[in-house]
């Protein structure tokens, strides 16, 4: 029998890439194997692709994907203004971000909610696993309050939310997922690669060596027991007739199903769970959150979606054509131009 392959023709083997040096059961590998499947399934040109990343265990997960796309490997906590150069100068690129609580949430926290607010088109995903893995399990700043560490004591200090902070900085595709939700997790990316602008995912993905006690709520014991999906989500490609007895509806309510339109034509179907809750509606998904935060809930799912809003490029009136791509006489201004400046000055 040939082997099975996608549109372009590829076998999902070659979407992967370097053999992992993560620990075995590291939730950082599992979604690494989540973007594999997510790449093949869309059939993505892994040439159109820029990898970026931070510091930290989780970032280092770019290199055991997507072998044939560009990468760039950044300084802990600075892989957003990276990202912002790389997809200014080439904005026809789509580019990928893996980051960790601590990359983000610790050390990046300013770097990030500028990303957001400018609306850097890309998916950012942060493996969030509440300590710095990398550098042996010391808290970071989704750590659990009240958390006891047998070599850090206790974490004093609240948790922040990264995608409460996502929400609050303007991002208009904010979810969270498990690692140990695959079909989830890959819903939900297939899902963030048709939006245009930010997409935060923040998936819990748990430190098997330094944070996997069953009482820390991003442990793989907690994620399994706890977790609440908000709804059922389906993704669509664009073009895809979704079966005829599904019948959408306008008004959100329990039990019942919406349709979210991405930018490129496909839709997202959620049928939700138990909970009332509408992803469309800002305040409900500030109010969802500060609840969960509470109640210590597990909530996964596509927390908040707002139609796209201009992205950076759009904002700085940048031409479609990508800026790598304009002959050197379009990028720099001409002698007379330079020196008919010059004369102002004097
Ligand atoms: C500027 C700078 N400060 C500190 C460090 C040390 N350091 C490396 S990774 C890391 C934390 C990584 O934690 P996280 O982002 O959560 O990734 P994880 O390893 O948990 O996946 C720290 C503090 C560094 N490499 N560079
Ligand atoms: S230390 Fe933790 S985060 Fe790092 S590879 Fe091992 S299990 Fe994963
Ligand atoms: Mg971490």
């Amino acid at each position: 029998m040939p082997p099975k392959t996608n549109s372009l023709g590829l076998e999902r083997e070659e979407y992967k890439a370097a053999k992992s040096t993560l620990c075995p059961g590291c939730g950082h590998d599992s979604i690494a194997n989540q973007i594999i499947s997510m790449a093949y399934d869309l059939g993505i040109n892994q040439h159109n692709v820029i990898k970026l990343s931070g510091i930290g265990c989780s970032s280092k997960s770019p290199a055991y994907f997507l072998g044939r796309a560009h990468s760039f490997n950044s300084v802990h906590g600075r892989m957003p203004s990276v990202a912002t150069g790389a997809t200014l100068a080439n904005r026809s690129l789509t580019a990928i971000g893996v980051s960790g609580d601590g990359d983000t949430g610790s050390i990046g926290l300013g770097q990030f909610k500028h990303l957001v607010r400018r609306n850097v088109p890309m998916i950012y995903i942060v493996e969030n696993n509440g300590v710095y893995g990398l550098t042996k399990g010391q808290f970071s700043a989704t750590s659990d309050e009240g958390q006891v560490l047998k070599y850090y004591g206790k974490n004093e200090l609240p948790a922040l939310d990264l995608p409460l902070e996502a929400i609050i900085a303007g991002c208009t595709f904010v979810a969270r997922s498990f690692s140990g939700d695959a079909k989830q997790a890959q819903t939900l990316l297939k899902a963030a690669m048709s939006h245009r602008g930010t997409a935060l995912l923040d998936i819990i993905s748990p430190c098997v060596t330094f944070n996997n006690a069953p009482e820390s709520t991003k442990s793989y014991p907690y994620g399994k027991e706890h977790e609440i999906p908000l709804h059922e989500i389906t993704y669509y490609e664009r073009g895809a007739v979704p079966p005829r007895e599904e019948i959408l509806v306008d008004e959100y309510a329990a039990g019942e199903v919406i349709e979210v339109e991405m930018h490129d034509g496909s839709f997202i179907k959620l049928k939700s769970v138990d909970k009332d809750h509408d992803p469309r509606n800002r305040e409900s998904a500030i109010k969802v959150l500060e609840k969960a935060t509470m109640e210590q809930q597990f909530l996964t799912g596509l927390l908040y979606y707002e139609e796209p809003r201009a992205t950076l490029a759009d904002t700085l009136h940048l031409t479609e054509t990508p800026l790598v791509h304009l002959p050197a006489e379009k990028l720099r201004p001409s002698q007379a131009a330079l020196d008919s400046l010059m004369k102002d000055f004097m």
